[in-house]
């Protein structure tokens, strides 16, 4: 997180993580796609020739975000996509470095179970080690490839959802599906614990729910913080259990 309040200018590292294959490339790529030229500079993907990310991929966005009381300020946020190969563990770490937000694609299918659980240790661990353990870190659940069969059933991901702490969200990442949704949830959420003692609000002017809903409207989503709630898993994006009493 870099707040410069002189300048009102605020940016937001965001990572995807999660096992190889299941997705993170796809998720940045739907982003992509869905954030006009005007909003968005270059994907960045260094990889290496195949369709295996080696390092990261990188989307920067910026919007200019109005505010009813006080001037616009300028928001930017940069989407990363962690490389899934086991045998990147250290790039996952360095590409974690001053994360605000990380949203976990989880491969659907049921073979991938094993994969899923390998890869969340993975990231508790890497935080741990960043001094970014314990629950503090904002993350968004994302069951992705919700298209293929012998997935994991709606079922098992509302028990899952129920137990949770974070939030859980479906996706087609190839077709965009639930792509907008889990990022406005996870950027609602970083702004909601940044703004725990409502520093942020009143510095910029926007509590998370309706910062969420301006971020949203800037980038003419049709989307709102309730419709994420919606679409989440039993209704597990919950704002206002982040925003607490
Ligand atoms: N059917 C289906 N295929 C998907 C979906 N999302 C991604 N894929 C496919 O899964 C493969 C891997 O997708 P990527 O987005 O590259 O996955 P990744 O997690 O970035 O992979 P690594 O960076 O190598 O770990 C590609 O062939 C995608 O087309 C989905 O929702 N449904
Ligand atoms: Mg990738």
């Amino acid at each position: 997180m870099n707040l410069n309040s002189a300048a009102r200018e605020l940016s937001l590292k965001i990572v995807y993580c999660g096992p190889p294959l299941g997705g993170k490339t796809s998720n940045v790529k739907a982003l992509h796609q869905a954030v006009a030229p005007a909003h968005r500079g270059r994907l960045m993907s260094l990889d290496s020739g195949t369709d295996r990310t080696r390092f990261f991929d990188m989307l920067p966005m910026a919007l200019i975000v109005p505010t009813p009381h006080q001037a616009p300020f300028t928001l930017r946020l940069r989407a990363f996509s962690v490389p899934g190969q086991l045998a990147h563990a250290t790039t996952r770490k360095v590409v974690l470095e001053g994360v605000d937000g990380v949203v976990f694609v989880a491969d659907s299918r049921l073979e991938e179970t094993q994969a899923n659980a390998a890869s969340f240790s993975e990231l508790r661990a890497h935080l741990t080690e960043l001094g970014r353990g314990g629950r503090s870190l904002p993350i968004a659940m994302q069951f992705n490839k919700r298209d293929l069969a012998e997935i994991r059933s709606d079922e098992e991901l509302e028990a899952l959802a129920t137990e949770s702490l974070e939030p859980v969200f479906r996706a087609v990442a190839i077709r965009g599906e639930g792509v907008r949704e889990t990022f406005l949830a996870i950027v609602a959420i970083i702004w909601a614990r940044l703004d725990r003692r409502g520093q942020l609000s009143q510095l910029l002017g926007l509590n998370a729910s309706d910062a969420a809903d301006a971020i949203a409207h800037s980038l003419r989503w049709n989307l709102t913080v309730a419709d994420c709630a919606a679409a989440s898993v039993a209704q597990s994006f919950d704002l206002a259990r982040e925003v607490g009493p």
